[in-house]
């Protein structure tokens, strides 16, 4: 089946395909008459679409097409230099009353905010081809999938759409005749720095997204719709829209974990969700399968009380510094066909690099930015936020029930960040409510990726500070709130693998030997392992966590492990930051926490 594509001028009957009922129509109409492209491409998801549109980017210099020996069907694509990574700054919700937003949302009235963009989208395609994507967030079927239909003018987000979503005809099945679909305009504009608006409406089902063609910023499925607009809707409807991979772990005799993690970005969630087991783990039998690595959405089982849980994606978007065939085998085969670099350097050969891929560099390169490089450049050949797209199928430990539209049952919790002193390899929440306080007060050392300034603590509620699409006190009082539809709720955890020792080295190995905290976590979960009350929480003894052909001893692990106390009343005064912004408005779930908190020091 081909896409619909017409020239100027459109028309409700026109291009669209059949199966597209009168309300997308009607808003497409809307977006054209505002945009006014020369050209309106419906998509339709096929195999041939996608070659046809990378053969079009190749044409318009937006793609280059890789060596197909070594990368079949891949492409590089560069961004503008000033466009490569989420811009916060630029990042608004848009409501009538600035309190829907709360404290840690950049707020615009909804209507200033349309006048306002409406007057960047006026003409803005002209001369353009307007992509019309319909797309399917969550497996077809499931009773959480949404529909979205985005339009646009970037033939990358075109197809990385195709990569990252249900794309094309399977969106009309889904929606049938409803007029509830979230409604996306996207346009690069012309990426001026200065003209960039990343707008959510949480009250109209609606995105509008101007100046970037960055992913984050551009493919409006993912942090706008599957985090913000969705952990709003989530709240709404009682249900969750969480930061979080999804991953199951099969042990020796066939028994299935499901456990979810929320890590601030570049924390490693991809590496986790596609662990492969140490040695020893995978001889016994151990194996992990990813079901996502960036996003779930979570719901209660009116039937048991359970919760359960989809990963509204169908790809990945992963950061490829330091992915190599030892930290990340899994990724590293997802990118290996199908996929798409961004920012990447290119080898003389047609083949992909980037720090860490390898120990040694190549003897040159073009750099991301398209320049000739070599080691004695002085400058990194991949931007630190470069990326591959790939489709879930391309990852060999793709979770079965990855696509299943009823979800999996969610055993655990999981929260963690990158800390370097005080805060311990793992302990268990006393209970959800402490669990929840836990998540709240979720704390991460900014990297050099994110921020000139390395090192320092920024407080990221669960891992969700730049996607709660509402205010974070009605958040925090929702995570409490789910806890009472629940019957038998998943264990909440904290894990840090990044603290360092005196010398400044790393003291746990992290990757695939995190696979030792996590047979902890599911012996907790199941009733058979050890804890013994501590300051934090629950807590593995040293003993408890299995070490046998690691380098690493049990005194080792016991300061891993340690809790100082004087250091940890620091981290309490650290975590004021947070409570002042919330000010009045702090759950008392929160206050009682913290106080129980401080008399256990
Ligand atoms: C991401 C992010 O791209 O969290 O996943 O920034
Ligand atoms: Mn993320």
């Amino acid at each position: 089946m081909s896409s619909s594509v017409i020239d100027r001028p459109p028309s409700s009957k026109g291009p669209a395909p059949a199966q597209a009922n009168e309300h997308v129509r009607w808003r497409v109409e809307q977006c054209v008459e505002l945009c006014q492209p020369q050209r309106v491409q419906w998509l339709d998801g096929s195999a041939e679409e996608r070659q046809r549109l990378f053969a079009e980017g190749v044409k318009a210099g937006v793609f280059t097409k890789l060596d197909e020996q070594k990368l079949p069907n891949c492409y590089l694509h560069r961004s503008n230099p000033n466009d490569v990574a989420r811009s916060e700054q630029n990042t608004f919700i848009c409501t009538r009353t600035e309190d829907m937003a709360g404290p840690t949302n950049n707020w615009m009235e909804d209507k200033a905010a349309y006048a306002r963009l409406r007057e960047l989208f006026n003409g803005c395609m002209r001369g353009r081809t307007m992509y019309v994507i319909p797309f399917v967030m969550g497996p077809i079927g499931s009773p959480l999938a949404k529909v979205g239909v985005q339009v646009t003018d970037s033939i990358y987000v075109a197809v990385s759409m195709g990569y990252m979503t249900r794309m094309g005809t399977v969106a009309w099945e889904q929606l049938g005749k409803s007029e509830e679909f979230t409604r996306c305009m996207h346009s690069v504009g012309d990426c001026n720095p200065d003209r960039r608006y990343i707008c959510h409406f949480p009250l109209d089902n609606t995105i509008w997204s101007f100046g970037s063609g960055y992913g984050g910023n551009a493919l409006l499925g993912k942090k706008c719709l599957a985090l913000r607009i969705a952990s709003f809707l989530g709240k709404t409807q009682g249900w969750m829209a969480e930061h979080m991979l999804l991953m199951g772990a099969t042990s020796p005799t066939g028994e299935k974990t499901y456990v979810t993690a929320a890590f601030p970005s570049s924390c490693g969630k991809t590496n986790f969700a596609m662990l492969i087991p140490p040695e020893k783990f995978k001889s016994e039998g151990w194996k992990i399968t990813t079901v996502g690595d960036d996003i779930v959405w979570m719901w209660v089982d009116k039937k048991n009380g359970d919760l359960r849980a989809i990963n509204p994606e169908a790809g990945y978007f992963g950061v490829v510094p330091g992915t190599n065939w030892e930290t990340n085998p899994n990724a590293m085969t997802a990118m290996s066909h199908d996929a798409i670099f961004t920012n990447v350097a290119l080898l003389p050969d047609g083949d992909v690099w980037w720090e860490g891929k390898t120990k040694e560099p190549p003897k040159e390169c073009i750099d991301w930015m398209g320049q000739k490089w070599t080691p004695q450049s002085g400058r990194k050949a991949a931007h630190p936020n470069s990326r591959f797209t790939a489709p879930m199928i391309n990852n060999p430990a793709l979770d079965p029930a990855a696509d299943d539209p009823a979800g999996v049952h969610v055993a655990a919790i999981i929260f963690g960040g990158r800390r370097s002193r005080t805060i311990p390899l793992v302990f268990q929440a006393f209970n959800w409510v402490h669990g929840v306080y836990l998540g709240a007060t979720l704390g991460s050392e900014t990297t050099s990726a994110s921020t000139d300034k390395t090192g320092i603590v920024r407080r990221d509620p669960m891992a969700m500070l730049p996607f709660i699409g509402y205010n974070i006190r009605d958040y925090l009082v929702h995570w409490f709130r789910m806890r009472k539809l629940m019957k038998d709720c998943p264990r909440i955890f904290h894990v840090n693998w990044f603290r360092k020792n005196e010398q400044g080295q790393f003291m746990w190995p992290g990757f695939g030997e995190n696979m030792r905290v996590l047979k902890w976590i599911i012996d907790r979960v199941r009733g058979r392992a050890y804890a013994m009350e501590a300051t934090l929480g629950w807590m593995p003894r040293p003993e408890d966590i299995d070490l046998e052909g690691l380098d690493v001893n049990i005194d080792e692990l016991r300061q891993m492990q340690s809790v100082d106390n004087a250091e940890f009343k620091h981290e309490i005064l650290s975590q004021e930051e947070l409570f002042l912004k919330l000010a009045g408005d702090l759950p008392k779930e929160m206050i009682f926490q913290r106080e129980l908190l401080i008399s256990r020091l």
